[in-house]
């Protein structure tokens, strides 16, 4: 069974999305998702460019020795574009590999280690009372994990929280640049301690909680706010600082027992060795699109859980369906899976692009028992929508400093 054609479709029912195709000389075909927000375009270009002709005539069931090939076979490895490009064509090989065998990918894995996968929903208000209010709605409609993202007062902007938006990352009008949003670290410090207090007032004590910094604070800061959450109990605190430097994550974990989480825009399992191994975090949130697709997450996962530390596969809006079928597969088989971030399945055109039969029901989430991935994607549906140029924000301080958003 060989590669005969790579199709890459760009769409964009309300943001874009990257899929590839891949099809067989036997008639079959498997997609990926290969999206990597704001730098779309860059890995459309990789792919019809630089990977797509070397695939064509390779055996479709060699997938490790096809990911080898595109990561030690280029020389220049890692890379963001690089690993959305490998995890397009590797999930694709997947689904394609569970087709041939009229198994759905979990089974390839090693099958079902749980019934159910635990979700996490987002509540995101404008001031602590609507945060809380969404995430009693949450609560009501069967979720037990919630993230708990509220505007800071005195800033135009927070991250995670809609305002006068309709969708995350709305697009930005016909000549879309960045978005410049402001940043202060005492200012969200004031509001992010009352919103753990007033949420277990509110909440009570049975929801799990959880809350991401997105990388605002420095190790010492982190460390500060993991010991002033520490009564409120979270299930972790996700990014709180940057890691490149990832022995800086000692500092936080020797001030605080608050759980750590990070992951979700590395690239290997190189980003992440030191703080698993050392045993600085307790979820790995990396995502199949991101990281080299499923081939990586299931190294990942297995390299993790000798560790002692589990998967929360990112599960942002900017991750296709196909993206989020393949975390549920990793995740069906995963002894040591964690929770799945969970924002629902996007706009109504994108559910009309990708459907599948992904099933969410009291806060889980059921895997596909369909051959392969289980997503389909409609082409005709997703070419009404061609790519629009968009891009994330950027974060600055008060006195105009470059920071991370
Ligand atoms: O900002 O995926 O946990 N979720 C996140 C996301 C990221 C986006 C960036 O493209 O941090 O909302
Ligand atoms: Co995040």
């Amino acid at each position: 069974m060989k590669i005969s054609d790579i199709k890459i479709f760009v769409t964009c029912p309300g943001r874009n999305f990257v899929t590839v195709k891949v099809i067989t000389d036997n008639g079959l075909f498997g997609l990926g998702d290969a999206t990597l927000n704001g730098r779309e375009m860059a890995v459309v270009a990789y792919l019809q460019e630089h990977v797509a002709p070397c695939l064509i005539g390779k055996d479709a069931h060699a997938i490790e020795d096809i990911w080898q090939y595109l990561y030690k076979g280029v020389y220049w490895r890692k890379g963001a574009v690089n690993m959305a490009a490998i995890a397009g064509i590797d999930m694709a090989l997947w689904d394609i590999k569970g087709k041939v065998a009229g198994l759905p990918v979990y089974q390839l894995l090693g099958g079902k280690s749980r019934k159910s996968v635990g979700l996490y929903a987002h509540a995101s208000g404008d001031d602590i009372a609507d945060t809380l209010l969404k995430a009693e709605a949450l609560m009501a409609q069967g979720f037990k994990a919630i993230r708990l993202q509220s505007a800071v007062p005195g800033l135009k902007v927070t991250y995670g929280v809609l305002g006068d938006k309709e969708n995350y990352y709305e697009l930005q009008g016909n000549r879309p640049l960045p978005p410049e949003e402001d940043w202060s670290t005492p200012k969200y410090f004031n509001m992010v301690v009352e919103l753990f207090k007033q949420a277990r007032e509110k909440l009570g004590n049975d929801v799990q909680l959880l809350h991401d910094v997105h990388s605002r604070l420095t190790p010492i800061e982190s460390a500060r706010l993991g010991k002033l959450l520490e009564p409120y109990n979270l299930l972790f605190l996700e990014d709180a600082s940057i890691a490149e430097n990832q022995d800086s994550y000692k500092t936080i974990r020797q001030h605080t027992t608050t759980p750590l989480a990070i992951g979700e825009t590395y690239n290997t399992i190189w980003d992440c060795k030191d703080l698993i191994q050392n045993q600085l975090i307790d979820y790995i949130r990396t995502a199949a699109t991101h990281a080299g697709g499923i081939t990586s997450l299931k190294r990942i996962a297995d390299f993790a859980g000798i560790y002692n530390v589990k998967t929360a596969p990112h599960g942002a809006p900017d991750l296709s369906p196909i993206c989020f079928a393949a975390h549920m597969h990793l995740n069906a088989w995963a002894p040591n899976f964690g929770i799945q971030e969970f924002v629902g399945f996007g706009t109504q055109e994108a559910q009309q692009i990708f459907t599948h039969d992904i099933q969410v029901k009291d806060g889980a989430a059921f895997v596909s028992d369909k051959p392969g991935l289980g997503v389909d994607f409609n082409e005709d549906a997703a070419a009404l929508y061609p790519y629009k140029r968009s891009y994330l924000p950027v974060s600055r301080l008060e006195d105009g400093t470059l920071w991370n958003w």
